[in-house]
């Protein structure tokens, strides 16, 4: 393979290795250890626009992207002004602030149909708050979920759960208990069908049914046609929400998530990722008269100190008003992504199957079509092992598990990308 750049890791190394004595795997983030890749995870020191630069001086062009929040790039100057600015006045006040409003106008601008919601710091906090919700709108217990979605890791969700717990092997996580799994239902992904027999079964108890309108954890798997039109029919029929988890796809695809992509109304969604800009946000709203249940005027409880942090809302800030302003970079994002989706078909035939939707992409190194669960298992691991090395020593960094997304931001310029797909092409 010509042009690779033997890197030195081993300030990552060293770090690695006194981290592990401290931090379980060393890391924060299971996803972080690249367990899976048999490499040494770069310790990162900056990062600005599409490339991130590591504790040894080695630069990446960035397919990461904090995993989705850096859609502008890193550092933007407008974010990092934003931020900057909002320190100067006080890091976190327990109060309410202007800003929390402006932002939630902003979402409820971008997502018409969040016409209420909550701030938290986490897609995770999200999520577990949606449930609750849900459950205390409806009266009834049960969630359903995909095999190989993930939701954060709340118990309720740590159930064939995909990103960092497929990578791991985890997908059911020990320390989740009988009790707190027994209210969530697995269907298969693109299985309306396996959707209604959960239905048949547990007539009047489903709460809600959560989905990734695009699912991106466990890879890139795209909703069939009519999939989440039978998830909003089905839902409505049974009396059951139907929520959107747009951590991922919230603000990536287009303005209005994928709600608007697919021109589908969930009852809730969930948001994480861009709309901090790369700093401690999640969020989770929808219809008003759902939205009241949720203390202090209504009787599902939440909270949470940081809620809101006037740093967090000043970067989800710049970044969706940035986003307004260049209202054509869903095109570009898209446009970016082709050019790699073409690359790798280029590369790999019918030996690999690209998965994409806009600057959302994985590949898979087996025969398509992979739009399940069953059919993402099919891929071969060693082969992703050897292309994901390869492209780490040609400075191109990817997600370090097949069960993640790409993410392409608007700082990849023609030269990343032509970098990127010389590298495809080099393997
Ligand atoms: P956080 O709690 O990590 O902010 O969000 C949880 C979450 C919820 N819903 C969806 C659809 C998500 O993708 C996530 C988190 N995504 C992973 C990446 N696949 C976060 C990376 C990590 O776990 O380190």
């Amino acid at each position: 393979m010509s042009g690779e750049r033997i890197m030195n890791e081993e300030k990552s190394r060293s770090l690695f290795e006194a981290s592990k004595h401290l931090m379980p795997g060393g890391v924060n983030s299971p996803v972080r250890a690249y367990r899976n890749v048999g490499r040494i995870p770069r310790f990162i020191q900056k990062a600005s626009g599409s490339h991130i630069t590591d504790a040894d001086g080695n630069t990446y062009i960035d397919y990461v992207c904090s995993w989705g929040p850096a859609i502008l790039g890193h550092s933007h100057p407008k974010v990092v002004e934003a931020v900057v600015k909002a320190a100067s006045c006080g890091l976190s006040f327990g109060a309410p602030t202007e800003a929390e409003l402006k932002l939630a106008r902003l979402v409820n601008r971008f997502m018409p149909n969040v016409e209420s919601l909550r701030l938290v710091s986490s897609g995770t906090e999200a999520v577990m708050s949606a449930i609750r919700l849900a459950r205390g709108y409806t009266g009834r217990d049960k969630i359903i979920k995909f095999r190989g979605c993930y939701h954060g890791h709340s118990d309720a969700m740590l159930v064939k759960a995909g990103s960092g717990a497929l990578t791991g092997s985890a997908p059911d996580s020990a320390g989740v208990t009988s009790g707190a799994s027994r209210d969530t239902l697995v269907a298969e992904y693109n299985s309306i069908e396996s959707v209604k027999a959960l239905f048949e079964a547990n007539p009047h108890q489903v709460a809600a049914v959560i989905v990734e309108p695009i699912a991106a954890n466990m890879g890139v798997v795209i909703p069939k046609d009519e999939f989440l039109d039978g998830l909003r029919q089905i839902t409505s029929e049974c009396g059951a929400l139907l929520i959107f988890d747009e951590v991922i796809t919230g603000f990536r695809l287009s303005f209005g998530g994928a709600a608007e992509y697919f021109g589908i109304g969930p009852d809730l969604v969930t948001l994480g990722k861009i709309i901090g800009g790369g700093m401690p946000m999640g969020a989770y709203g929808g219809r008003r008269e759902i939205m009241e249940m949720v203390a202090p005027s209504g009787k599902v409880y939440q909270a949470g100190t940081l809620s809101g942090n006037p740093m967090a809302t000043a970067a989800g800030i710049a970044t969706l008003e940035e986003i307004l302003v260049h209202r054509e970079m869903y095109s570009l994002l898209d446009a970016k992504g082709a050019k790699i989706e073409k690359a790798l078909k280029a590369k790999f035939g019918d030996g690999a199957t690209v998965n994409r939707a806009g600057s959302l992409l994985s590949v898979f190194f087996a025969k398509g079509p992979v739009d399940s669960y069953d059919s993402v298992m099919r891929s071969d691991l060693e082969k992703f092992r050897a292309f994901f090395s390869h492209m780490l020593d040609r400075g191109i960094y990817l997600p370090p598990s097949q069960y993640e997304a790409w993410f392409v931001s608007l700082a990849h310029d023609d030269e990343d990308i032509r970098r990127t797909c010389q590298a495809i092409n080099d393997f």
